[in-house]
């Protein structure tokens, strides 16, 4: 056998090899238990006597050489283990997914009511959370007598008998209108804190979105129809609207605000209890007393108010059944929005 033959073939085979798999299956080929080199050390007690040390000699010499030329190419691949990695990504394996955080709906839906009323000229106004008792009862025409001021009606703070947490956002209005002239229109999102008992519908602390608009001249129907361009953009453009009389102490006369059921289209289901109408918010005009209160002449101006609860908006917008749901950080639940 010429050996001489095997070891100029091998060089160039192994010259030829262009990666890590191919430099391992080289080894296997060559150097392997089965391989070249084993079956050539294989032949040599079938030699005659007098050929076999050299045969053994050269077939060491050989094997000696590949193992170095198999060594050298390596280096030019780096590490079989490196090699091996490199080409086993496993491209079906799912990726490092990049968590997006988002607005919670109470946040998005505040955040859409505010947009409507901007587009209709209204600003956005902000205020605390803990009031006096003047602006969140007295300066609203709300009586001494009222239920609402009672200390089991109203978080009332300890050690500061005139402060509580607000139980509307109108003591905001209150602030604005004191610190403003006509002509104002304003929409005021927050907290509101009430200690009702916890339920499906009620929480101790929701959000409200209210909003007034005063100048000279400001008519029902201005409520109405800025009520209407509000409702449909929030709940769809086919949607009916219907006021019904209701009574407010900061307002006169006043209105609870109905929409066309959203489920059932007016017609009647369990959502809407059978009635078709789903109330949304409450609304009137200002009662003098309260545009007295903060100091604007009743004869040159009116205007009017609403106020909404919105979680009980988002419910309706999306169906949801229990309000604690908002509040409870359930991934699994915040994640639909
Ligand atoms: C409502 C319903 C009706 C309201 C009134 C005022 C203010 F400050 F102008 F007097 N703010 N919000 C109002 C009126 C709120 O919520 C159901």
């Amino acid at each position: 056998m010429d050996i001489e033959a095997i070891k100029k073939q091998i060089e160039s085979d192994i010259q030829n090899i262009s990666s890590s798999e191919g430099l391992e299956e080289a080894r296997f080929k060559y150097l392997g238990r089965k391989g070249v080199l084993a079956q050539l050390t294989a032949t040599i007690p079938s030699l005659p006597a007098q050929e076999r040390a050299v045969f053994g000699q050269q077939a060491n010499i050989l094997k000696d050489k590949i193992a170095n030329l198999i060594l050298e190419k390596e280096k030019l691949f780096g590490s079989p283990a490196s090699g091996a990695m490199q080409e086993s990504v496993d491209i079906g394996m799912p990726g490092v997914s990049q968590e997006v955080g988002k607005l919670h709906p109470i946040t998005r839906v505040i955040d859409e009511i505010c947009n409507i009323f901007l587009r209709m000229g209204f600003q956005v106004v902000e205020g605390p959370e803990i009031e006096t008792e003047y602006n969140n009862f007295s300066g609203l025409n709300i009586p001494l007598e009222h239920p609402s001021r009672d200390a089991f009606d109203t978080f009332y703070l300890k050690d500061y008998e005139k402060l509580l947490l607000r139980s509307h956002t109108s003591p905001v209005q209150v602030r604005a209108m004191k610190s403003r002239k006509p002509p104002l229109a304003i929409v005021v999102p927050g907290r509101v804190y009430r200690p009702d008992a916890v339920d499906a519908s009620h929480l101790f602390m929701f959000n409200q979105i209210e909003g007034l608009m005063v100048d000279e001249g400001i008519k029902f129907s201005d409520l109405k129809g800025i009520l209407e361009v509000f409702a449909r953009s929030v709940f769809g453009e086919d949607i009916k609207m219907r006021f019904r009389p209701h009574f407010f102490p900061f307002t006169e006369p006043s209105a609870e605000v109905d929409i066309s059921c959203i489920i059932c289209k007016g017609r009647g289901c369990p959502v809407c209890g059978r009635k078709g109408w789903l109330e949304i918010l409450g609304s009137g005009m200002i009662h003098p007393n309260v545009l007295r209160n903060v100091g604007y002449d009743t004869k040159k101006y009116s205007g009017f108010a609403f106020g909404m609860g919105i979680e009980r908006i988002v419910m309706l917008k999306y169906g949801i059944n229990d309000i604690r749901l908002f509040f409870e950080n359930d991934l699994r639940f915040l994640r639909q929005f």
